[in-house]
Formats: structure tokens, sequence, C-alpha cells
């Protein structure tokens, strides 16, 4: 599913993060930047060992920050790392997860990238539920390309049906609300 926000395309595709032919991929990271598990370990493999080499020169990454690397063995010339929330059930959460996606959004402008794709940050080990989780990324991501030129593509990837289903159902009521 996608949508046009200004001259950038904004969809929702279920896929692989690691496969994505795009500038720049988003690895949702720890705050030491080691390759752990889940999409970030993925993401090491894929890339190769270079990639945690360049990550240990970095001092790590705030929760709701964002680094950059190189791709390296990835299709994705960039890596953006950003650490979302773990999950609590407070208010900070919400904001510490539009930060993670807003911040990239940032690095990526700043670095010439013209198309950008992430997962769907937190919603794994993290713990954040995943409708939660989907209306504060898509909300956030629409926001940001109301206010900004420059990107091509922004693609969110879910990693199965039902997180592709809940996002799915979560953007369609967005795109509601905002007509
Ligand atoms: N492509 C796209 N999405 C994926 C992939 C993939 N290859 N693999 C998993 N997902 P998680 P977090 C989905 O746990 O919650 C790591 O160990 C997955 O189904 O990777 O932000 C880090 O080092 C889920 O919906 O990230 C941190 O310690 C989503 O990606 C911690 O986990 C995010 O799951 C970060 O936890």
């Amino acid at each position: 599913m996608q949508i046009k926000i200004g001259d950038t395309t904004f969809e929702i595709v279920k896929g692989d993060i690691t496969k994505q032919e795009v500038d720049a991929i988003v690895n949702a990271a720890n705050p030491r930047l080691t390759p752990g598990g889940g999409v970030s370990g993925a993401i090491h493999r894929a890339a190769g060992k270079e990639l945690w080499e360049e990550c240990k020169k970095l001092g790590g990454c705030k929760t709701g920050e964002a680094k950059i690397t190189r791709g390296y063995k990835l299709k994705a010339k960039y890596v953006i790392h950003t650490v979302g929330p773990v999950y609590k059930g407070s208010i900070e959460d919400e904001k510490l997860l539009a930060s993670c996606y807003k911040n990239s959004l940032k690095l990526a402008l700043e670095h010439n990238i013209k198309s950008i794709a992430f997962p769907a940050i937190s919603t794994g080990v993290y713990g954040y539920p995943m409708e939660e989780a989907a209306k504060v990324a898509i909300k956030t991501i629409i926001d940001f390309l109301k206010e900004n030129e420059g990107l091509e593509l922004v693609r969110l990837v879910l990693y199965n049906d039902k997180a592709y289903e809940i996002h799915k159902k979560v953007m369609e009521e967005i795109i509601r609300e905002m007509e």
C-alpha cells in the first residue's frame, strides 16, 4: 500500500529489511550498537563484520537518537542505526519512538539519501505493542514528509502478514482522518 506526500512516495510492504534496494536501511539497534538479535542481528550478518568494526568506533547511541554507517555487503549504501524505547507503557515511549523516525529521516536528508527503508522499530525484543507503534511510526513519517522535501521513497518493511495487516489498517485510518 502506498501514498504520495508531496513528491515523496510513502509505502508499507511485507518483506525482509536486509534485502531492500534503497540508499539506506534503518537498524533497530541497542544503545551499544552491538549486533544483537532480531533485525539488528540480521543486518549485521548480511552486511558482514566490517559493520560491527565501524559501529564500535561510534561510542554508542542514545535511545531516540540515530547514527549512520556504511552498508558494506548490503545492497543499501548506508545503515542508519536508531535505538527504540523499551516499552514501559508511559507517554515517554511515544516521544522516543517518534524521535527514532524523525532523527533517522533528518540524518537521511543530511546525507542526500533519496530512498530509505525502516523496520517496525521497538516491536520485537523491546515489546512495543504493534498497533500503537504503527500509529506513531506512520503519523511521524507523514508529518515529517509534509514539512520536508528531498526524499523520493520512504518504505516501512513489515516482517509477516500480521504486522503488515496491522500497519495497513492504521495507515487507512490515518489517511481517512487526513481527508
Ligand atoms: N526484516 C524486517 N523486519 C524484521 C526482520 C527483518 N529481517 N527481522 C525481524 N523483524 P527487533 P526491537 C521485525 O526485536 O524491538 C536487538 O537484539 C520483528 O518481527 O529486531 O527494536 C537489538 O540489538 C519486529 O516486528 O527490534 C536490540 O537489543 C521488528 O522487526 C533489540 O533487539 C523489530 O524487532 C531491539 O528491539
